[in-house]
């Protein structure tokens, strides 16, 4: 004990200052510190990166004050808490999303600027946190910050990777991919919890034991490997909360007995157990496929075990009776990937808890909720029987045992139509015996979510039609969003200041519905000014960075026109690329006369290709060899020119987005889930050209047809396409460009074959020649729009105004409302 009389709280309390304090001066002092003590540089001498390792540590010291804080209310008060479970978190840069949310950016600019360092230069020092692949993983991340805003109490799990996803390396126009080795550099926004570890076990046999004179199961592993906890503070904005991303890393298991009879096997054996690290040292980079790889499924279950034990202990140390947790705790499920939780929480309750069958399942039954990202059957995750069987036997049983009992369900309920019981069952039979991880999930949850309201509505007819005539009442959807902290306030300053100042108010920061504020001035000149000039000053920075880049220089008054995404051929950057192959074409053939009524673009192209998905890679190399071609043509100088933006990720996005004119979001009607980028462009006040899938249909409603450039098949119309195979009519334009790559005019003709084959005799499958001819009307009226400067603005005003239904504050509330049944905790200090 400390002190005499006094209580211990007490004395702590009179040894510190309660809380950090942000004028300047102590924020000078505390920054110095760091240089001092942490970073171990001295404080009279220390560059821009150790100056921004020294501001990193000094914000998350504010970070772990606010964190403690929350966590001390909500053991208080004992909410029903949410988890959130993904295999994937894109979290890019840390250090001015949290300043800006902490409400201390001003505060530490001055003290920066004082000791002679800028706060932007510093932010430019930090690495991307690249833990996911692209649109799923972003959205983990958007949402984890609106939980924080909200006030709700909810931890994130997930995996801490020592290799995020590959950087992108581009080298005579093909991608190559190097390995993110992001920690290397230290990483200051996580915090080790060396002391919260839990066990996780692999492999071995399932017997049977006699306790009590009830039988019980009893796995007993072949492996065991340790999970360490890396917590990441997440701050919410205008509030203190402060809730935790929390990352799992493997280590090798002290369990382990070694038996070691010379030096060599000694040293094997220690080499052997550090490869239980491998566990989760890399993402794996193919989005939307399971490979059936053994260490992907050891992946997912080391993440899902470790998180379970974690859950299961917080409700422990504060509650005895399992029939309390489903009032306690909401496990939402991000796609399929974490299925296995199902079979995990099923086998602690039964195994460990000795709940019986009844009671652990009327849990279970209770407490999981299933958000599903994709359309394609093929991107659903299966596991063969075989690998499962061996991994994780008990698993296995459990997976059938709750299969058995809902076929038997199913015979009384439909009867014996065999294809729909095969169709449904959580076993695929056939060569290879599957488990079908969607079926367990939406058996298992009380809730099935999609992203968009025509996903939603494609579930509900295609993807699980038969689940949904059996439950109806389980098939919801939540539109997806973004969080305008990251994707205005952080991006894109100047916007951001130019909003605030016309709404009289930084309240939209919280509150996205108050942007609709600034359709009172869309035709206001001043407005009108105010806002050209901020595009200018966004398109200057990107300019820059693209010259920097590539040495390319681009013209500011060129219509900068973005298609930024995951390389996919649903998603169609093969399209925008013979749009581009075919205006070049139309220009060379033009008269000087016409020439002068073209508008000027900069076509700007980014994105990874999954490295074993070869057309994807493909098109990457066809954009850099027309590029070539377009680029070097004196005849064409500024009229057009091609970018590809090279390893594309969050903070590049942060750049990009706000520079861009146009955006464009291609995917074949009915194959994009939802889509998120399109969000944050219109957030930023840029056009879309789009077709009517996905999200895009609900942002047509808010911000009404005259907007946005729409054009190709819609949904209905796309199997009908398709059926009619080569007899299709494709216009005489498209094959034009596509013999032009054919012919070997942008060389690489051997190469270029195939993709040529795909898209040409009736193997058109995402049908880039039916809606060819409508892509270029779309473009056309595009390039019509943008030479009515104040057309253009208006429309750019009110994209803007019309996002805020895209907000993931009103995703996240929408959830926590009608899926989790959660409350907002708010942590008043
Ligand atoms: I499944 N998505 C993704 O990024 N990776 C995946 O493996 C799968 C889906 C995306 C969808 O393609 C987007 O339409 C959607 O907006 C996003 O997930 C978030 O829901």
């Amino acid at each position: 004990e400390f002190g005499e009389g006094k209580g211990k709280a007490e004395r702590i309390f009179g040894l510190m200052d309660v809380f950090l304090k942000n004028d300047p001066i102590s924020l000078q002092k505390d920054i110095l510190d760091h240089v001092e003590f942490t970073v171990a540089k001295s404080r009279f001498s220390f560059d821009d990166f150790e100056a921004y390792q020294a501001l990193a540590h000094s914000v998350r010291d504010r970070l772990i004050e606010r964190w403690h804080d929350t966590q001390i209310h909500f053991s208080k008060k004992d909410p029903k808490r949410l988890y959130f479970l993904s295999l994937e978190f894109l979290m890019g840069r840390s250090l001015s999303n949290s300043v800006i949310n902490l409400g201390v950016r001003d505060q530490f600019a001055d003290a920066l600027s004082q000791l002679g360092f800028e706060f932007e230069v510093l932010a430019e020092q930090e690495g991307d946190a690249c833990l996911g692949n692209g649109g799923l993983a972003r959205l983990s991340a958007c949402q984890m910050e609106s939980l924080a805003t909200l006030d709700y109490p909810a931890i994130g799990y997930g995996l801490r990777y020592q290799y995020g996803l590959f950087r992108q390396v581009i080298l005579d126009g093909f991608q190559h991919e190097q390995p993110d080795y992001w920690l290397n550099f230290g990483n200051p926004w996580e915090i080790a919890r060396i002391h919260i570890t839990y066990t996780v076990k692999f492999y071995g046999t399932v017997t049977d034991e006699v306790l009590n004179k009830e039988k019980y199961k009893v796995w007993v592993p072949g492996e065991m490997v340790e999970a360490v906890a890396y917590d990441n503070p997440i701050p919410g904005y205008g509030t203190r909360n402060t809730i935790v991303l929390r990352l799992w890393a493997a280590k090798p298991s002290d369990q382990h007995n070694m038996e070691a009879y010379n030096t060599g096997d000694y040293v094997d054996a220690v080499v052997n157990r550090q490869r239980a690290e491998s566990i989760s040292s890399i993402l794996y980079p193919d989005d939307r496929s399971y490979q059936g790889k053994e260490l992907q499924l050891k992946q997912q279950y080391f993440f899902v075990s470790a998180s379970v034990q974690d859950i299961i202990r917080r409700f422990k140390d504060a509650h005895k009776n399992f029939d309390e947790f489903p009032e306690k705790v909401a496990l939402q499920l991000n796609d399929t990937h974490p299925s296995l939780t199902i079979a995990e929480v099923m086998r602690v309750l039964l195994d460990e808890e000795h709940l019986g069958w009844n009671r652990a399942w009327d849990i279970v039954c209770k407490i999981f909720s299933f958000t599903t990202h994709t359309v394609s059957p093929d991107s659903l995750v299966k596991i063969p029987v075989d690998l499962l069987g061996s991994l994780l036997p008990r698993h296995l049983q459990i997976i059938y045992d709750i299969n058995f009992n809902f076929v038997e369900n199913l015979k009384k309920m439909i009867g014996l139509d065999y294809d729909r019981l095969a169709r449904m069952s959580i076993v695929e039979e056939g060569a290879v015996k599957n488990i079908r991880m969607a079926n367990l999930a939406i058996i298992c949850s009380h809730t099935v979510n999609g992203v968009s309201r025509l996903h939603s509505e494609l579930l509900k007819t295609k993807l699980f039609k038969d689940f949904y005539e059996l439950w109806p009442h389980k098939f919801h959807y939540k539109t997806n969003g973004v969080t305008q902290r990251r994707w205005i306030v952080v991006s894109n300053p100047s916007l951001c200041a130019l909003i605030s100042k016309w709404l009289g108010t930084e309240a939209w920061i919280r509150d996205i519905d108050l942007l609709i504020g600034l359709r009172d001035y869309a035709t206001n000149s001043e407005l009108h000014q105010e806002w050209k000039m901020v595009k200018k000053v966004n398109k200057i920075r990107l300019a820059e960075y693209i010259e920097a880049m590539s040495g390319l220089k681009v013209s500011l008054d060129a219509m900068f026109d973005v298609h930024t995404k995951r390389v996919h051929e649903y998603k169609r950057q093969l399209l925008n690329i013979l749009g581009i192959i075919h205006r070049y074409d139309c220009i060379k053939n033009m008269n000087k006369n016409d020439r002068r009524k073209v508008v000027p673009r900069v076509c700007i192209i980014g994105g990874k290709a999954a490295p074993g998905y070869e057309m994807a890679k493909k098109i990457i190399k066809l954009f850099h060899v027309v590029a070539e071609k377009i680029n070097n043509d004196n005849d064409i100088g500024d009229l057009l020119k091609l970018v590809f933006i090279p390893d594309y990720n969050v903070s590049v996005a942060e750049l990009v987005i706000p520079g861009a004119d146009l955006s464009q979001h291609l995917s074949t009607a009915g194959h994009e889930a939802s889509g998120t980028s399109s969000m944050k462009f219109l957030m930023n006040g840029c056009l879309l050209l789009a077709t009517e899938d996905g999200s895009t249909i609900e942002m047509i409603e808010e911000i009404g047809r005259d907007n946005i450039f729409l054009f190709g098949a819609a949904v209905h119309e796309v199997p009908a396409l398709r059926k009619k195979g080569p007899a299709l009519k494709v216009p005489l334009q498209f094959l034009r460009v596509v013999r032009m790559i054919r012919e070997g005019h942008f060389g690489f003709k051997d190469y270029f074959k195939s993709l040529c084959d795909k898209i040409e005799g009736g193997n058109d499958y995402f049908l880039l020649g039916a809606d060819f001819a409508s892509y270029i009307e779309a473009q056309a009226a595009a390039d019509k729009a943008f030479v009515d400067e104040e057309r253009w603005t208006k429309m750019s005003i009110l994209c803007a105004a019309g996002s805020g239904k895209f907000s993931s504050d009103r995703t996240i509330q929408e959830y926590a409302e009608k899926t989790w049944g959660i409350q907002p905790c708010r942590c008043a200090f």
